[in-house]
């Protein structure tokens, strides 16, 4: 992507291994990225190997990096209200909300889950940004009666079409019933932890929130031993997948440089709510005049790319941000930082060489392959 080839990351302890590292290593991994200066895995065998199994067996991801910024005390739901402009009122125990964090111009600092254990007790399940100081920062200057923490909480993720089955198995028969973006606390080891339906896939899956790093091994070991004959491996967060399914990277998609709106998460928005919200008076004009829209490109061949921003008409109408070739639909696949007024006029664009088609996120290959024999 930048022009780095072949180069080996120094790993200190800035780069903090996880739990489960151990067990990955032996895994076999092939790669990791930084995530909030953890180890994330990246993939065992190849994406597309990973990608494939992803969509048919289960897999189990070390996602312990998914940090848990801690909020406890008689303030704590103000100050989680005061960082989103997603309405937060009616949250139930034990839920997630897919809550973009703003600053008091709009800008999107980070793109989390905001989890409810309390009413006085939050978790926020951040991105790769260093959402604690903003925290901090904003529960000194309002005054606020509330305990900002990083808490030793250590995601992992179980993923895929057959991951219902496995968590089963392992954690009990309430894991069936548990519907999207809700939890049950169940025992492993007779230790009780947050067992949610979320993950960074379409695919299915559950992430167990972790609460004794001595159970981390245990725990893998047990889903391994448990999940044979489902084929069971070690993954990740997987590039092709997350492409497809339109799930968006903080970092790479989107940075502080956007607003929410300009990243398509409108629904995750409450412009009308009477709440105390940092961002939302920023946020109101900008709704209807935002200068960017990130979208979707649709190329019909294998695309390699020397340079990210793209133009017509003689100037910069694009960025493209994530990437990647979707073996099952055989189409390019990128999402790119377009300006609104040129996706507003256009159906496609002339990028290194080949056109590329402007569709909406997430993507909708229905209508796009219908597109295509219309064509
Ligand atoms: N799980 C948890 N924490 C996380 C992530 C996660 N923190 C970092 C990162 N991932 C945050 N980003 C996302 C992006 C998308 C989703 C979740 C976290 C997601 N979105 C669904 C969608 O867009 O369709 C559902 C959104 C909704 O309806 O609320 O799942 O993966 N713990």
């Amino acid at each position: 992507m930048t022009g780095l080839k072949d180069k080996i990351l120094s790993i200190s302890r800035r780069t903090r291994a996880t739990p489960f590292t151990r067990r990955v290593e032996a895994a076999g991994v092939r790669g990791y990225t930084v995530y909030n200066h953890m180890l994330l895995p990246t993939f065992f065998d190849s994406n597309e190997a990973d990608y494939w199994h992803l969509c048919e067996h289960v897999q189990v991801w070390d996602v312990a990096c998914e940090r848990q910024i801690e909020v406890r005390g008689p303030d704590a739901k103000r100050l989680v209200q005061l960082m989103t402009p997603r309405d937060i009122r009616r949250t139930a125990i034990g839920q997630g909300l897919y809550a973009p964090l703003c600053d008091e111009t709009g800008a999107l600092l980070n793109d989390p889950v905001v989890i409810k254990l309390a009413d006085d007790h939050w978790w926020i399940s951040i991105a790769d940004s260093d959402v604690r100081f903003f925290a901090q920062g904003l529960a000194l200057g309002y005054g606020l009666d509330v305990e900002v923490g990083e808490a030793d909480i250590w995601p992992l993720a179980v993923q895929g079409p057959k991951a219902e089955t496995l968590v089963t198995r392992v954690f009990g028969d309430a894991v069936p019933s548990i519907r999207f973006f809700r939890s049950k606390m169940l025992e492993f080891r007779g230790r009780a932890m947050m067992v949610m339906r979320s993950g960074y896939s379409k695919q299915d899956g559950f992430e167990i929130y972790l609460n004794d790093a001595d159970l981390a091994e245990p725990l893998w070991d047990e889903l391994f031993a448990q999940g044979q004959d489902l084929n069971v491996r070690a993954g990740g967060p997987n590039l092709i997948e997350r492409i497809e399914s339109g799930l968006l990277s903080y970092g790479n998609d989107m940075t502080q440089a956007h607003n929410p709106f300009e990243c398509g998460l409108d629904t995750f928005i409450d412009l009308d709510a009477d709440i105390e919200s940092l961002s939302l008076e920023a946020l109101r004009p900008l709704k209807d005049t935002h200068e960017h829209i990130l979208t979707g490109l649709v190329f019909e061949t294998p695309m390699t790319f020397e340079r990210f921003e793209f133009e017509a008409g003689g100037r910069v109408v694009g960025d493209i941000r994530s990437q990647v070739w979707s073996p099952r639909h055989r189409l390019h696949l990128a999402m790119a930082m377009m300006k609104s007024d040129f996706v507003a006029a256009h159906d496609s664009v002339e990028i290194a060489g080949a056109r590329a088609r402007i569709v909406p996120l997430p993507f909708d290959f229905d209508a796009i392959s219908r597109a295509e024999v219309s064509a």
